[in-house]
């Protein structure tokens, strides 16, 4: 499958447009920050946004445990609270340069943020409340509803315990050092750091603990299919990639890049749900050629993504730049991502075309 270019593109429904105008990505300006603005991160709301008072807000702990709990937001508040950044993807990031597309929202590349986050710790809070040992599973639910595949439900997400009983995973209260916002979550969300976006299951309401696997509907509709009701694969963690901040400057509305002949500075962002990024690879010649980019300091978790930067040597006429990223479990970013009904996990390289003059 190869990546559409404007010379290939089918276009979007306005199904999706009514999706993209509600969802907006991150402005790639924004790869320029480590820590992504508030009101830059990019944003999926399934439904509608719920009414919520922080006063009266309840995140209950229940299902199979010795004490069900009904925590206030008081009582979050007060327990050890932790601030971490993590790069926050969306798994259908790419989705609409694998064409032919499920209609969803039509992201590009932009579906990427890196907050810093407030929260208290999860496993405490399970401790807390006694998981029975015939509890399997935790399913979490928000306040939000709505109907996706025909199906009216509550935004819902489960886990295995070995999957979400982890010391960086979070019921977060705050983004960058203020309230969340209510299109992030607020009052509370929950925040799973190595994962794609869909499982930080926003507008906390309840931790449910359960004996059997949950197959809700969110869960069985992120899975990579070949048919819309075959057979899957979950999709949990996020691949590797690599992004770069458009060099030059951009036409509107056609966002075609014009970049002065000369030095110039690539820089941009990499990150991986498998561990820190090792190496970042920037192609000035269409994919021909790779040169190895300089790597911006570790950071103290690979959760959060890492900057990369790279002098170009500019030289007037059509350039293709592309980049990709290797994490240090040895994932890289495929010429083709294998194509899949939902458009998930799309990391081929990125490529940004531009006129030197
Ligand atoms: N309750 C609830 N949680 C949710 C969603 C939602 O629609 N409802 N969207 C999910 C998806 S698909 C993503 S990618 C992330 C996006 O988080 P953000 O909007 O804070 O960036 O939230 C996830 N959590
Ligand atoms: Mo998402």
């Amino acid at each position: 499958m190869v990546q559409t270019d404007t010379t290939t593109w089918q276009g979007v429904t306005q199904k999706e447009l009514g999706q993209a105008a509600r969802n907006h990505g991150m402005q790639l300006e924004g790869l320029r920050y480590d820590v992504t603005p508030i009101g830059m991160h990019y944003l999926v709301i399934h439904w509608d946004i719920p009414a919520a008072d922080e006063t009266t807000w309840s995140v209950e702990v229940d299902g199979l445990v010795d004490r069900p709990l009904s925590l206030s937001m008081d009582d979050i508040r007060a327990r050890p609270a932790v601030t971490r950044p993590v790069t926050m993807e969306c798994a259908g990031n790419g989705r609409a340069l694998m064409p032919p597309r499920a209609e969803s929202q039509p992201w590009l590349l932009e579906a990427v943020g890196n907050a810093e986050w407030t929260g208290t710790p999860l496993p405490p809070i399970l401790e807390d409340a006694g998981l029975r040992p015939d509890a399997m599973e935790l399913i979490f639910t928000g306040a939000d509803h709505g109907i996706q595949g025909e199906v009216e439900q509550d935004y819902r997400w489960g886990f295995s315990l070995a999957d979400i009983v982890k010391d960086d995973v979070l019921l977060a209260y705050g983004l960058n050092g203020h309230p969340l916002p209510p299109q992030h979550g607020f009052p509370i969300r929950l925040l799973v750091p190595d994962w794609y976006g869909m499982c930080s299951v926003k507008w906390l309401r309840r931790i449910t603990a359960v004996a059997e696997p949950f197959d809700g509907f969110q869960v069985s509709a992120y899975q990579r299919r070949q048919e819309p009701d075959g057979p899957g694969e979950r999709v949990t963690r996020k691949a590797v990639r690599a992004l770069m901040m458009p060099p030059g400057f951009s036409d509107f509305p056609a966002r075609q890049r014009f970049v002065d002949a000369g030095m110039q500075e690539l820089i941009g962002r990499a990150w991986s749900g498998w561990g820190h990024i090792d190496r970042v690879e920037v192609s000035v010649d269409g994919g021909a050629t790779w040169s190895d980019a300089e790597l911006g300091p570790k950071p103290e978790s690979p959760s959060s993504w890492r900057s990369w930067s790279l002098d170009w040597d500019a030289r007037p006429g059509e350039r293709e730049l592309l980049v990709r990223a290797t994490d240090e479990a040895g994932n890289t970013q495929p010429t083709d991502a294998p194509w899949n009904y939902g458009g998930f996990m799309n990391n081929m390289p990125q490529r940004v075309s531009a006129v030197v003059r």
